[in-house]
């Protein structure tokens, strides 16, 4: 069956790419599109061809999946079927709805006309897997367009909407109904013969303007320092953007395609595709049929109104849920109340919302502080203080007020989701759901499986992850899940690096210039560092001996330093100000706890600190995937990815390991063991896999 449909309205050809799941441009469709259309082309009763996509949307671009493939270049390449395209002797119209991205828009891109659906997403966001667009697009939306409107879409990867790029001359009319007959109705109106024909390519009154500007492009290099840091493909981007004002169109087309061909071969580009496949996958659940049934959510409630709980209740209400917040002290919930009504205008104030939406959102949350006032909530989420006694209290009241179907999550960060459930008498209902902070703003939810949690009750947490715009991750019961579990291991030798001879600037440095937005213990004055101060010492009486950690954070906040919250926490901070500044006094301190230890301190280089903080990292990840806690290595990945800001462009710590080598990781993590025991005992998975020559990915 061809991927390709053939249909004919009058004297119009209409072609319909018809290739599930999102009409993927791989060498299948490529060949039934070349084929088809120079059948239509060269029908001489044909006098327009229009060209749509069947199902969901016009085309997702190029199919990722054969990159590394033989078939990606394979002909007819896409740059040749858009010049057949955009050369035919009759006008082609592109009929758009869903989505038109990458390969796809420039697909639409080689057509004459392009008719569209509003709320239609347009884009090239080829620079998210770390390539840029490969089949004409740096010089043919230029020329569409305009060079600066073309840089901000190529450089950043965001798509416009239709309404949006009708306004910027891409779209040349929005569909009012079906935009195929639309697209017929467009070509219709068209005027007969060679007036009719628009090669974009022959397009110049729109580069105007940037030959006006010779300071255009250096000025906007100069913008894209914070966003663009660490990635190549951004920057290749602006440079074939460039060629296409300073180069003849084939010219600058075949130096886009030179810096596609390297850029695709690429470590980056390998690890940002990575990251695209195992957030997908991570959505999958091993021996849960895909049709598990699932839960409706239409209704949820929030206990407590904190930070956690006040951003919990957002993600709810942005995505038009309405939900009933719980505090036992009006005041409290007055003032939770007021932060949420803050957050909104904030983001209203900086135009990511409308007032409507704000609102509208606003309507839909509901302050309580009586839990025979929660209603009948399909879902409740407990996001209360991390003590364990104040947990399985709130769970006891919730199992008696709420109907015998509603699903009890807990926020717990560390807790056990076990012991939670066993207070209720629906163990089924009961599930850990671990948002980030802020937790309307951070994307990851690490679903937290108890023993007794049923699969109705997984499936149904899972798909209200990506309900509330969220990347579901599913793990299972131990301390701190898989991201603290893991974070414990990298801070913790954060902090030995210390001892040994190492200072918070510099180690902080060598994770940012790896690619981190903050090194751990900016991060630690960020978060504050009197909740990881509670927490040592709530287990202070239950840590094995053998189980050292360094002394310096307890010194830290013994001198009442807890971070930015004190503006003196590993740096002190300016008042009103966030960036940190390095301190003599924790200098000291850090050299007097070297002695105290009797350490002799020595110079420790950046590859040192990358090593000791990753690798025990990646070691407790070994740990976690044979203990069966994370069903496969890609989704502990997405876990550091989306909720601790691991550099995209390393595919995630399992990922970023496999480029590094096991048998290198095992070699290092043997040596220190050997100098630094337990903590540092190579995983057996890990000893494994090193002495097979395989990897995380192999698994
Ligand atoms: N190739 C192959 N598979 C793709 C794909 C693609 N381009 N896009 C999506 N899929 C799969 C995906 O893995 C999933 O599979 C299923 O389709 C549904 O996707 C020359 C070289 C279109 C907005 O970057 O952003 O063109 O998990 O779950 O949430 O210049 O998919 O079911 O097995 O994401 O509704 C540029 C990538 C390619 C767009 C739909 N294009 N896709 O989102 O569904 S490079 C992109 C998306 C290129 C040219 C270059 C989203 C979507 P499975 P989904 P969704």
């Amino acid at each position: 069956m061809s991927a390709v449909k053939t249909s004919q309205i009058s004297k119009t050809v209409v072609l319909t790419l018809d290739h599930a799941p999102v009409n993927g441009l791989g060498l299948a469709l490529r060949t039934a599109l070349a084929a088809a259309f120079q059948a239509a082309a060269d029908d001489p009763d044909v006098a327009a061809i229009v060209l749509t996509g069947a199902g969901r949307m016009f085309s997702a671009g190029a199919d990722i999946t054969e990159f590394d493939t033989p078939k990606s270049m394979t002909p007819p390449s896409l740059p040749e079927i858009i010049n057949m395209i955009e050369q035919a002797n009759k006008p082609v119209v592109a009929a758009i709805h869903g989505n038109a991205l990458g390969g796809g828009l420039e697909l639409a891109l080689g057509c004459a006309y392009r008719v569209a659906v509003p709320g239609t997403n347009m884009g090239l966001p080829e620079v998210s897997l770390g390539i840029i667009p490969g089949a004409g697009g740096t010089q043919r939306l230029p020329r569409v367009i305009g060079v600066a409107a073309a840089l901000d879409m190529i450089v950043t990867g965001k798509p416009v909407k239709a309404e949006k790029a009708h306004a910027l001359g891409l779209v040349d009319e929005l569909a009012d109904g079906d935009v195929v007959q639309a697209a017929v109705k467009f070509c219709q109106g068209l005027p007969a013969g060679e007036a009719a024909l628009r090669p974009t390519r022959a397009r110049e009154d729109k580069l105007g303007a940037a030959r006006d500007d010779p300071q255009l492009f250096d000025d906007y290099r100069k913008t894209m320092a914070r966003k663009a840091r660490g990635l190549d493909a951004p920057y290749a981007a602006v440079e074939c953007v460039e060629a296409s004002l300073t180069q003849e169109f084939d010219a600058g087309h075949l130096f886009e395609r030179k810096t596609f061909k390297k850029l695709v071969v690429s470590s980056q580009s390998q690890a940002l595709r990575h990251a695209f496949f195992v957030e997908r996958a991570a959505a999958k659940i091993d021996g849960l049929p895909r049709d598990t049934p699932t839960q409706e959510i239409n209704s949820a409630a929030v206990i407590g109104c904190g930070t956690m709980g006040g951003g919990i209740a957002m993600n709810f209400a942005n995505a038009g849920i309405p939900v009933n917040i719980l505090e036992v002290e009006d005041a409290a919930l007055q003032k939770g109340l007021e932060i949420i009504r803050g957050n909104y205008a904030a983001s209203v104030a900086k135009g990511r919302i409308s007032q409507d939406k704000m609102n509208s959102c606003m309507a839909l949350i509901k302050g309580v502080t009586d839990f025979n006032a929660l209603g009948e909530p399909d879902i409740v989420i407990e996001a209360i203080y991390e003590k364990m006694d104040a947990k399985k209290e709130v769970f006891a009241k919730l199992h008696a007020v709420c109907p015998p179907d509603t699903i009890l999550a807990t926020n717990t960060s560390t807790l056990d989701v076990d012991e939670i459930a066993a207070i209720t008498k629906r163990p089924g209902k009961v599930i850990g759901t671990h948002f980030f902070s802020p937790a309307n703003v951070m994307r990851l939810q690490e679903n937290v499986r108890g023993r007794k949690t049923s699969d109705e009750t997984i499936a149904t947490t899972m798909a209200l992850a990506k309900k509330l715009g969220k990347v579901g991750v599913l793990v299972g019961v131990c301390d701190g899940f898989v991201g603290n579990r893991m974070l414990y291991a990298y801070s913790r030798q954060s902090n030995f690096l210390l001892e040994e001879g190492g200072l918070p600037e510099q180690v902080d440095k060598a994770l940012y210039d790896f690619g981190f937005p903050m090194g751990p213990f900016a991060v630690g004055d960020l978060a504050g560092l009197d909740v990881g101060w509670l927490i040592r010492k709530a287990r202070a009486a239950t840590r094995p001996s053998n189980l050292r950690y360094s002394p310096i954070a307890d010194r830290i906040c013994e001198m009442g330093r807890y971070g930015q919250k004190t503006s003196a926490g590993w740096f002190r901070y300016e008042p009103g100000s966030r960036v940190p500044i390095a301190d003599p006094e924790i200098e000291k301190l850090i050299i007097q706890v070297s002695e105290e230890l009797g350490y002799e301190r020595r110079p420790i280089d950046e590859a040192e600190i990358i090593q000791r903080c990753m690798y025990p990292l990646i070691n407790e990840g070994a740990k976690i995937l044979a203990e069966g806690l994370a069903q496969r290595p890609g989704d502990i990945d997405t876990v550091w990815l989306y909720g601790y800001g691991f550099p995209r462009q390393r595919g995630g710590p399992m990922f970023y390991a496999d480029t590094v080598g096991l048998k290198k990781i095992y070699d290092v993590m043997s040596k220190l063991y050997d100098e630094h025991g337990e903590w540092l005992k190579p995983a057996p998975l890990l000893t494994e896999l090193a002495a097979t020559g395989r990897g995380f990915g192999d698994l």
